[in-house]
């Protein structure tokens, strides 16, 4: 009888960071974001594109593109992972070792607020020490805390050496049609 499924399902608020140093990042960026809005997950909040150096600086990566986005969904944390691995793969991501450059990276920060140890760990483990994650994050919703460390975002950024939070900047404002 019921025709809207969020009449029956739970529905979840996610943060999820994105994240590609390789072929061209907002387009993946946007490829991304148009299957996710095919498959159970709905955008409700997007940052700008930011650009910022690969971390860590020693490896001499190319420099990142990242954004964040809000998003409801009635998928399970566990679910919603395999969907982000999903399309990772799909958008050419090949995975080899930790931090090589990547076209795509899709990270679960929070997810309505669970704490969770096994995969996927909730909080995403470094959330609270990357700029490139916090920053877009904090364009979103600049109340934001973090769901273990009670921190807001304004107050992780303050933690963090201030010439890595310096070297990130807004590169476009408007990147995703809505
Ligand atoms: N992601 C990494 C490693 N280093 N550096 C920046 N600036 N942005 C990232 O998203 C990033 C990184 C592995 O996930
Ligand atoms: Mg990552
Ligand atoms: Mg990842």
């Amino acid at each position: 009888m019921c025709s809207n499924n969020k009449m029956n399902k739970k529905m979840n608020v996610a943060y999820i960071a994105l994240g590609g140093n390789l072929s061209n990042p907002e387009t993946t960026f946007c490829q991304a974001v148009a299957e996710m809005r095919r498959s159970e997950i709905e955008i409700i909040g997007v940052s700008s594109l930011w650009h910022s150096p690969a971390w860590p600086p020693e490896l001499g990566h190319p420099d990142y593109v990242n954004a964040a986005l809000k998003v409801e969904t009635s998928l399970t944390a566990k679910n919603l992972l395999s969907r982000l691995h999903a399309l990772e793969a799909l958008l050419g991501r090949k995975r080899s070792v930790l931090n090589a450059p990547r076209a795509l990276d899709l990270d679960i920060i929070d997810f309505a607020g669970e704490v969770e140890v096994n995969s996927p760990i909730l909080p995403h483990p470094r959330a609270h020490l990357r700029a490139f994650v916090l920053l877009p994050i904090w364009e979103i919703e600049s109340t934001w805390t973090h769901p273990t460390l009670h921190k807001t975002s304004v107050e992780l950024l303050s933690e963090l050496p201030s010439e890595d939070v310096l070297d990130h900047a807004v590169i476009k404002r408007h990147w995703l049609d809505s």
